[in-house]
């Protein structure tokens, strides 16, 4: 086992080492050096390309009194969009004010990469018909992207109106004009997951179907190397097999039965079929990425949501007719189907969605019924949800799925893992173990993905840490536990539906990350390598103080919020201002792994309209709060809190969080070691 090992990791080093080029890109863009605007703001009072802006999918678009006003939104993502190629390689913040009668409006990044599609969710919020709502959250664009443009998109197909939509470049320009994109590695000099990990479970990828009409071939090589099962990303999602247009153009002929159509999927299947690669079949029955117009009597989205009993007939329909087809057309091809996904509610119980408001809360039990009787013999049946390893959300998952399980409709246990490198993996197999337990399923870790640390050392410790997780999942499944496949989201870390947290095991490139040579130390037992420009963490407990004087701080955003340097300071002139956060708990972070094994003193001034501000740590889904103060008169107020950094923590940061999207103010913040 040992020597097999040491040759793939020696293989591995060699794809590193002595990439060929595979495949060339398509690059369009304008590689003339030339200036880049520091903002590119949509004018309304302009037509389409003139003004800065575009038509994005299926939909019309008027300018009237400076606003731009989208109507007749074939799909929940066709609206206005910016497009931005030459903001490569920057981060960029974008803003927009909108108002609609959608549930929420969310900007989303969409670009090229070496032939593939990428989409980013960059923020979101809800949206009224009456009022108007400020969205704002910022992002990284890959230097390798082309094509880049953003648009705005909606929770449902009803009108919306922009009255301002802006993107502008956060800190200093890297004008890349004239840089060409880089070139492909060869995928095939790097030694295969799957096949390391042969003796344990398959190795599985999430693709999407540009990569196998991509004229780069360097991707399906990459799948062919590395990996023995592939999730279509998003072409089995309900948005993608619904066929609108047949079904509303004779609503009486489909009433019971949504038409359906598999052009999205077909690439994936066929190059699954002729290369004899698994599938997961990913997913049927979901709060998202389902057209709203599922859910209404004569699928008329101004009229009335349809009745149980006739959401029951298109269920079991829709359930019945995807899993025929794919029989049919690909036999033997998928192997399991995430027959619901994402049915628990962040905050407790069932999610609220269309499903559950029409056919009741046993939606999900029908669901796998439906499945069951539908399924081809020896598929197997999954529930997969995230932060599926949080004891709370976990208790709620197990109760939904205890009758399902009883009534023998389920066969496994999906698990997500949009993880960080900050979660205890020691929990994390805990509550995969309790699920295989009380269940009596198999398990699938089926969306991989791990946010690299804010560290000094970003993809080092990421390295490190899926070696500690692989070497955790590896024991476990040893131990009995039934870890069937574990599949990661994305193929690269530019291809990721996060990008910016680069949470995946390859570059943008095709050549393997530290996070890659993790994943095999955890079978070889050798470790992570540091990089060339390793940088040699602090050590020193000295305070950590901001004042904002000087206009500098090292913390960042949690998510996507955005800080900037304000005057009304409670000391001095200058304070720190946190706005636009993707959510309440998305504010300032700072990195604090500095002091592990010391319990922390944090102080601060605060000032904000949000009734309470808390200073809380970011630990694997708990998030303990250090200190809570009384807020809500935007008068300046003092917070302090122990808390103890405990020994051998890798990766460790602490947030400040308020109670409501007010903005707040943050002076005088003081960290210190106090034992
Ligand atoms: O990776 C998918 C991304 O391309 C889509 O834009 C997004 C839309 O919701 O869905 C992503 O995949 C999701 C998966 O289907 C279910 N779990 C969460 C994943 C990440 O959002």
């Amino acid at each position: 086992m040992k020597n097999k090992l040491s040759k793939l990791l020696a293989g591995a080093l060699a794809g590193v080492l002595l990439f060929g080029v595979v495949g060339c890109n398509t690059n369009n863009v304008n590689n003339e050096p030339h200036d880049v605007p520091m903002t590119i703001a949509a004018d309304f009072t302009q037509k389409e390309k003139k003004g800065n802006w575009v038509t994005y999918g299926d939909c019309k678009i008027k300018t009237q009194d400076g606003k731009a006003v989208v109507t007749d939104r074939k799909t929940s993502n066709a609206g206005v969009a910016i497009p931005c190629p030459d903001y490569r390689g920057n981060t960029i913040n974008a803003t927009a004010s909108v108002s609609g009668a959608n549930d929420s409006v969310t900007i989303t990044l969409t670009y090229e990469v070496f032939g593939n599609i990428s989409y980013v969710n960059i923020a979101s919020a809800p949206t009224t018909e009456a009022s108007e709502s400020e969205i704002s959250g910022n992002i990284e664009i890959p230097a390798n992207a082309e094509n880049a443009l953003v648009y705005i998109e909606a929770s449902d197909v009803r009108d919306y109106t922009v009255s301002s939509y802006s993107l502008s470049i956060v800190g200093d320009l890297n004008n890349l004009t004239g840089e060409p994109v880089e070139q492909l590695a060869d995928p095939t000099a790097t030694a295969s997951l799957s096949a390391a990990y042969a003796d344990y479970f398959k190795f599985g990828v999430a693709s999407p179907a540009t990569v196998m009409t991509n004229k780069n071939d360097g991707f399906r090589q990459m799948i062919l190397t590395q990996f023995n099962s592939v999730t279509p990303e998003n072409e089995l999602k309900p948005e993608n097999v619904l066929d609108r247009d047949t079904t509303l153009g004779n609503v009486s002929k489909y009433n019971e039965s949504p038409a359906l159509k598999f052009d999205a999927a077909k690439p994936i299947l066929d190059f699954c079929k002729k290369n004899d690669i698994q599938m997961r079949g990913h997913t049927l029955i979901w709060y998202s990425q389902t057209p709203s117009w599922l859910f209404y009597e004569n699928y008329d989205v101004n009229g009335q949501l349809a009745s149980r009993d006739l959401m029951l007939k298109r269920m079991e329909n829709y359930i019945a007719g995807v899993m025929e087809w794919c029989e049919k057309n690909y036999p033997g091809v998928i192997y399991a189907w995430d027959v619901v996904n994402e049915a628990a509610a962040d905050d407790g119980g069932m999610r609220d969605c269309y499903w559950k408001q029409t056919i009741g809360d046993d939606y999900v039990e029908r669901a796998f019924e439906f499945a069951r009787k539908h399924a081809p013999a020896g598929v197997q049946l999954f529930y997969n949800d995230y932060n599926e390893y949080q004891d709370s959300k976990q208790a709620d998952i197990l109760a939904m799925l205890k009758p399902i399980a009883e009534a023998g409709n389920i066969d496994g246990m999906g698990m997500q893992s949009h993880i960080s490198s900050g979660l205890n993996v020691d929990n994390y197999v805990a509550s995969m173990k309790k699920y295989a337990d009380e269940l009596g399923v198999v398990i699938h870790i089926t969306e991989l993905d791990v946010t690299a640390p804010k560290s000094v050392n970003p993809m080092y410790d990421q390295g490190v840490y899926m070696k500690k997780f692989f070497e955790a999942i590896v024991a476990a499944d040893k131990d009995g536990v039934p870890i069937e496949c574990v599949t990661v989201w994305g193929l690269t870390d530019d291809m990721s539906w996060k990008s910016s947290s680069k949470p995946l095991l390859f570059y943008g490139n095709l050549t393997p990350k530290p996070a890659y040579e993790g994943v095999m130390c955890a079978l070889s037992g050798a470790e992570v390598a540091k990089p060339a420009d390793y940088v040699e963490p602090k050590s020193d407990l000295s305070p950590f103080f901001e004042d904002y004087e000087n206009k500098e701080y090292v913390g960042g955003p949690r998510y996507s919020s955005v800080q900037k340097i304000v005057g009304d300071a409670y000391e001095g002139e200058y304070c720190l201002e946190n706005s636009e956060g993707y959510a309440e708990y998305d504010g300032y972070s700072i990195d604090v792994t500095q002091y592990a094994g010391h319990v922390i003193h944090v102080s601060f001034a605060i000032k904000s309209k949000a009734d309470q501000c808390c200073c809380t740590a970011d630990i694997d889904g708990t998030w303990p709060h250090i200190c809570e103060v009384q807020t809500g008169t935007d008068e300046w107020v003092l917070a302090e809190g122990d808390f103890e950094v405990e020994e051998g923590t890798t990766m460790l940061t602490i947030y400040i969080e308020s109670s409501d999207m007010s903005p707040y103010y943050l002076d005088n913040l003081k960290i210190e070691a106090v034992n």
